[in-house]
């Protein structure tokens, strides 16, 4: 988009004038932030309107994306990216005398999720305006995001994230489409004059929700979709005649209660707590957004419900807002007298559900006094749900009772509300083809025999735009230089690289500007933490949240080994080395937490040790969030991506590597598998146990860890020193570690990750990247066909499959109307 220079200029201006009542020059960096942000947000605005009034004017389908967790990262970069106003602007800002990256590093990445799954919905948006297509992105407005974290003696500490302590420059306050969501209290029946039952919620709490609105810019386009958090507030919080008769006590006491809803994102991913407070969290936003729906369903559309499957598709990202099914259910039915059976259609084809973890501890069960007591009616309606499902199976498998418990949304005192979605919708999908298969045929097996035309796969994807166009801009110049910039929307375009490969010139830029990238980041390591590490180094980096099935320990305890190799051999040939780890934990994960520092002390040991002549580095990075990955993932040769196989259900920080140039060091599990399948089983190194075999062995359950530790000394003395004084004075630290591996701890299985059965497999295969990276050509061009064949990775090509096969949602043109 071209923009008039000298205007944007004096908007600039102006805005820092009006906003801090500075000038350019006396301005702080987080000044001139806001009012750059303020001023793009002016251009972002125009758009905005127009898609809207396109989308009333039109009546086009619209699908929701419900989620608890919207992963972000910064705003103005990325505005400035998909809006085509870069190079202007940098230009702008340069000749102002102001440093743009500074300006960009002034922004508090927003971190409203834990990790993948917030991350995905992020990375959709990105995907939906960008295809043109009608999105909402609903959620919740955390006043404080994932935790931030200080490394302290090696251990993890958590400090709140007050992202909205400078203000909220992107989001806008609608108080307009505020909407009252009801807790508590008890359920009423009464006669309807047809004779019928309506019932009736008495007695309740109220809490209004109030959205805010953030634009999500559209790349190149006119589209800007809308990404709709929803606040709490008091209901009373001005009621001036509690205040006045002298009851502000309980004016104030609903202004406590409203506002903690909202206060913190739960930071705990894949780990179910049965939390109150999470589950108000859920429906709030749940409630809202769909009372907000219907309302302007009924403005556009009138009564005529049997229309709402045309006009709006809920998909729902993982079970967090299952609660919709019976939310819909409640507002059709009480609200608007539909019919049951007619309701539950309109629900069903409403509702999409994915699936992103097979983790049983991540299952989201309530225990139904708590589920009754917050929310008796739709309680009520979950029983009747649950009622109709099971004597429909009792027809089905009468003969089966053990079948029917199993299958039963409601029961041993809990409510599932992963069975809740599958009956509840239309589409059931995993998010890679390996996960999706574990689905059908292990974890849900029961419901994918009796609905099989429910069940699909959506493998993962991310932005190109984020992950390669903001984060790595020396790269996505030199590919724009060569093939055109066709991939910013079309990353397939990426394949016109792989004969480059073969040309000397090509790879020569391509590794110069990967060696740029880690130069930068040993710059920022140095500025933050005061470490050295040699850009000549393999860059070797596993990043992602803290969880013993993404197995950090392997990784760790491979680096002792390497340790222990050199301590052996001073002069073992090998190739330079830094491992570079990020990682959050979440606070009452004690297991991941003792992970976090062992592997701080074994940088301490490994970077301190002279006599290793710093053939090997070990960085632990601290408070990973999209914008260090953004720094991080350029700059990586090899990237780690080993959990045990069949536990990670996709992964997508394998593609956002494999995007920039990095070598997948990974097992067969998750979107590895089709990563594999893309680049060729030359071009990555895959190592360890099969999901099958991870299944078939878990089954068998006769794996006795003690007996690799009885027959190879290497891995002895690796466990060895996590006891013997090595690394803590204290030899009682690591010890739950060793006991995990070995016997088993807390009630689980000894190894239950498969961590020293993989060793063996996993160090030979780090081996041999030692080997090939000695090879420049060869490794270059492993580099580069990552890169040229990681196109099915974009989420635009995984956003067109949910509009086509789940959503039936077409593309809206969107038209500036010339003034
Ligand atoms: C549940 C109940 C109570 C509190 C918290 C939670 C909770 C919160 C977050 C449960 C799970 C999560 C997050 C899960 C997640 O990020 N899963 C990842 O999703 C990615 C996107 O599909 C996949 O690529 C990853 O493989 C998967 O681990």
């Amino acid at each position: 988009m071209h923009i008039d220079k000298e205007a944007f200029k004096a908007k600039l201006i102006a805005n820092v004038r009006i906003l801090s009542r500075q000038s350019v020059e006396t301005a702080t960096q987080e000044q001139l932030y806001e009012a750059l942000a303020f001023t793009i947000r002016d251009y972002v605005t125009s758009k905005w309107l127009e898609t809207h009034e396109t989308y009333d004017r039109t009546g086009c389908k619209i699908v929701c994306y419900l989620s608890m967790e919207f992963l972000m990262g910064r705003f103005l970069g990325n505005a400035i990216m998909n809006m085509t106003m870069f190079d202007e602007i940098k230009e702008v800002i340069d000749e102002m005398g102001i440093d743009y990256n500074l300006i960009e590093d002034a922004e508090r990445d927003p971190g409203l999720g834990n990790g993948g799954l917030g991350r995905l919905a992020a990375c959709f948006l990105d995907s939906l305006s960008t295809l043109e297509l009608p999105a909402y992105g609903c959620g919740i407005r955390y006043h404080y995001g994932i935790f931030e974290q200080k490394i302290v003696d090696g251990a993890q500490m958590e400090l709140p994230d007050d992202w909205l302590h400078n203000g909220d420059v992107w989001g806008v306050r609608r108080r307009e489409y505020a909407v009252e969501v009801k807790f508590y209290g008890n359920v009423v029946r009464e006669m309807k004059d047809n004779g019928e039952y309506r019932y009736v919620h008495e007695n309740y709490q109220s809490i209004i929700a109030v959205p805010y609105d953030y634009p999500v810019v559209g790349y190149n386009n006119n589209t800007v979709n809308t990404l709709r958090l929803w606040d709490a507030e008091a209901k009373n919080m001005f009621d001036l005649e509690k205040f006045n008769s002298g009851d502000f006590q309980k004016a104030v006491e609903e202004q406590n209660l409203a506002k903690a809803l909202t206060d913190v994102l739960y930071p705990a991913d894949e780990h179910y707590a049965g939390k109150e407070l999470r589950l108000r969290q859920q429906y709030f936003f749940v409630s809202a957004t769909l009372q907000r729906v219907i309302t302007k369903f009924k403005m556009k559309f009138g009564n005529n419900f049997a229309l709402l499957p045309e006009k709006y598709a809920f998909q729902l990202n993982d079970t967090h807002p299952s609660i919709a099914v019976a939310e819909l259910m409640r507002i059709l039915v009480d609200e608007n007298d539909v019919a049951w059976d007619e309701a539950w259609e309109i629900t069903k084809k409403c509702c999409a559900y994915t699936n992103h973890t097979i983790m049983s501890e991540a299952l989201e069960k309530w225990p139904y006094d708590l589920f009754s007591r917050l929310l008796p009616r739709i309680f009520m309606i979950v029983e009747e749900i649950n009622k109709r499902f099971c004597n429909m199976l009792i027809e089905k498998y009468g003969h089966d009772a053990e079948k029917i418990r199993r299958m039963a949304i409601i029961a041993d005192g809990q409510i599932r509300m992963a069975w809740l979605a599958i009956v509840g919708s239309h589409s059931v999908n995993g998010v890679a083809a390996l996960h999706t298969e574990i689905l059908k045929n292990q974890e849900l097996k029961d419901f994918y025999e009796i609905y099989p035309e429910r069940f699909n796969n959506k493998t993962n994807g991310i932005t190109q735009r984020r992950w390669l166009g903001h984060a790595n801009q020396k790269l996505a110049k030199l590919i724009t230089k060569e093939i055109g910039d066709g991939w910013y929307t079309d990353l397939d375009e990426l394949h016109k690289l792989e004969p480059l490969a073969n040309k000397k010139k090509f790879r020569e830029a391509f590794m110069d500007i990967k060696r740029e990238n880690k130069v930068e980041l040993a710059q920022y390591f140095k500025e933050t933490m005061d470490i050295d590490i040699d850009p000549d180094s393999i860059f070797d980096i596993q990043v992602k949240r803290l969880h013993e099935y993404k197995r950090q320990l392997l990784n760790v305890l491979h680096i002792m080994h390497l340790y222990n190799q050199l301590k052996e051999d001073p002069n073992m040939d090998m190739v330079p080395r830094t491992f570079i780890f990020g990682a959050k934990s979440a606070a009452g994960y004690k297991m991941a937490k003792l992970i976090i520092k062992l592997i701080n002390k074994v940088a301490d040991l490994v970077n301190n040790d002279p006599s290793i002549n710093g053939k090997i580095k070990v960085v632990f990075a601290a408070n990973y969030r999209v914008s260090l990955a953004e720094k991080l993932i350029p700059a990586a040769d090899i990237s780690e991506q080993i959990s045990t196989a069949s536990k990670e259900a996709s992964g997508t920080g394998n593609m956002k590597f494999m995007l920039n140039g990095a070598v997948t060091m990974g097992t067969l599990d998750g979107a590895n598998v089709e990563i594999m399948e893309e680049v060729g089983e030359d071009n990555i190194f895959i190592f360890g146990m099969k999901a099958d075999e991870v299944i078939d062995q878990y089954a068998r359950n006769d794996y006795n860890p003690w007996d690799i530790y009885n027959m190879d000394p290497d891995i002895q003395a690796v466990l060895n020193m996590l006891i013997n004084g090595t690394l803590d004075s204290n030899t009682e630290t690591f010890k739950p570690i060793f006991e995990s591996l070995l016997n088993g701890y807390n009630g689980s299985r000894a190894d239950e990750y498969f961590v020293l059965k993989d060793f063996n497999a996993y160090a030979k295969a780090q081996a041999k990247v030692d080997a090939v990276y000695k090879d420049k050509d060869k490794w270059a061009k492993m580099a580069i066909m990552n890169t040229a064949c990681s196109g099915k990775f974009s989420s635009d090509r995984t956003i067109k499959e949910y509009a086509e096969e789940i959503w039936g949602l077409k593309p809206v043109h969107v038209e500036m109307k010339k003034k």
